[in-house]
């Protein structure tokens, strides 16, 4: 069963211009002038980046933030007295600062600096779920998960012997929040886990609303914001969430570097998740205790550059301005939307442009997803096919892939439209 096609926008050209003055809009031609990764050719063709929800470019900022620290800060953190370590402790926990404030936590102790996403995830579902879930218990996860926010509790739950349930989505691609009062008589909910926004299909999920439910059911909530944190603003705060995943990588910054937000009571409660150096307070023959926050959760040498590239490339992202970045986004997903929906051989998935991130999921009538990708990168253009991470979602969808195009703060729209003359050679050549 295919999701709802999703119907044709009617979109002017988006040069940025006629945009009401009061809110905040970005000049893409302008952010563009920071990446490298323009200079690129591909088959003699500028490169048209349209996999920033895989990874984004890096801006030239980050990338001197990176080379400066290692040339004049470099160290190990939280071990020497020397000058030069005391100056890379400060840039690394400076990093967590600006990662706080990022995410408006009220304290850099709920910051805990992870691997990626996948890891921060990981360290609240074993860390949390083995000492927390029973039988009885269940663990209530979304059809549109990616596999970092859905293997994990699966496998947690059943070691644990708990129940595991999904919110069911609709044909748009959305939650089916009437779903949740069948769930919650089947069983204690103690863990409601879902994304932001969706890497697959770009729907945009009701996490105040499940947050609320989760915490009236006696749950916690977990949010993964990977593809969420680099496109509209994050406030733990606001969305009423218990736990909060994200990875550098995906807005900007560094790879290997990723952050765990979590309520400081629930992160004291929960025993460490890995083992070693730094995450001690003492250490003798018969017993260890654990160091405070969140140092607790953060074993062995960190990412100490990464972090700092983290931080200079929240600075970045926060200097264009989410909001700003949201927008951009918006429009290119109503645009691609349209022009997508202009053609009758493409079956595009997902909820409709207003409530849409910048993410467009589409299949090409009798072509195999990879090899619309193959012939687009002939073409310059650079997307991604697969199942996303996404296979339970791939299977309420009936496909085994679908092919995506995904935004960031310096795609154009000259690049969709790049993307639509490259679907019209592979109707020619496959189609
Ligand atoms: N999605 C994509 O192309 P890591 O790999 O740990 O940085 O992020 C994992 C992850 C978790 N949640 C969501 C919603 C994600 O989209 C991702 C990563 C990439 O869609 C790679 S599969």
């Amino acid at each position: 069963m295919g999701a709802s096609r999703v119907t044709k926008t009617a979109q002017g050209p988006l040069t940025g211009e006629g945009v009401a003055a009061t809110r905040p809009t970005l000049d893409a031609h302008r952010q563009r002038a920071d990446f490298a990764y323009l200079e690129e050719l591909v088959n003699g063709k500028p490169l048209a980046y349209l996999d920033s929800a895989a990874s984004t470019q890096k801006p030239r900022q980050v990338l001197d933030a990176l080379r400066e620290f290692y040339e004049h800060s470099y160290a190990n953190v939280h071990r020497g007295v020397y000058r030069l370590a005391e100056r890379a402790t400060e840039a690394f926990e400076g990093a967590r600062e600006k990662a706080r404030a990022f995410v408006n936590a009220s304290s850099t102790r709920e910051i805990v600096f992870t691997r990626n996403a996948t890891e921060a995830l990981n360290l609240v579902a074993y860390a949390w779920g083995l000492d927390n879930l029973r039988p009885g218990d269940l663990v209530v996860v979304t059809e549109l998960e990616h596999h970092s926010n859905f293997v994990p509790w699966q496998y947690v739950a059943q070691r644990q012997g708990a129940g595991f349930r999904y919110i069911p989505i609709d044909d748009s691609g959305e939650l089916q929040l009437d779903a949740l009062e069948r769930i919650a008589s089947e069983g204690r909910v103690k863990v409601v886990a879902t994304n932001l926004v969706s890497n697959s299909l770009g729907t945009i999920n009701p996490v105040e609303k499940l947050g609320a439910w989760a915490h009236e059911q006696g749950a916690i909530m977990v949010v993964d914001a990977a593809q969420a944190a680099p496109h509209r603003p994050i406030d733990v705060q606001a969305l009423g969430c218990d736990f909060l995943a994200l990875s550098s990588h995906k807005l900007c910054g560094p790879s290997g570097i990723g952050v765990l937000w979590g309520r400081q009571e629930l992160l004291e409660g929960m025993a460490p998740f890995n083992l070693g150096g730094e995450m001690i307070r003492k250490v003798t023959l018969e017993r260890t205790t654990w160091n405070e926050l969140p140092h607790k959760f953060e074993a062995g040498t960190p990412a100490i550059a990464e972090a700092v590239g983290f931080g200079a490339a929240l600075d970045y992202i926060s200097a264009v301005g989410l909001e700003a970045i949201e927008r951009h986004e918006h429009e290119l997903t109503a645009y691609t939307l349209g022009r997508l929906g202009e053609l009758p051989w493409i079956e595009t998935y997902g909820p409709p442009a207003e409530r849409h991130a910048g993410i467009v999921s589409f299949n090409v009538e009798g072509v195999h997803p990879h090899d619309v990708a193959q012939i687009l990168d002939w073409e310059g253009v650079a997307v991604r096919a697969g199942h996303h991470c996404t296979q339970p979602l791939m299977a309420r969808l009936g496909v085994a892939a679908t092919t995506r195009a995904s935004f960031y703060l310096y795609t154009l729209p000259e690049e969709i439209d790049r993307l639509v003359d490259g679907l019209h050679k592979v109707k020619q050549h496959l189609g």
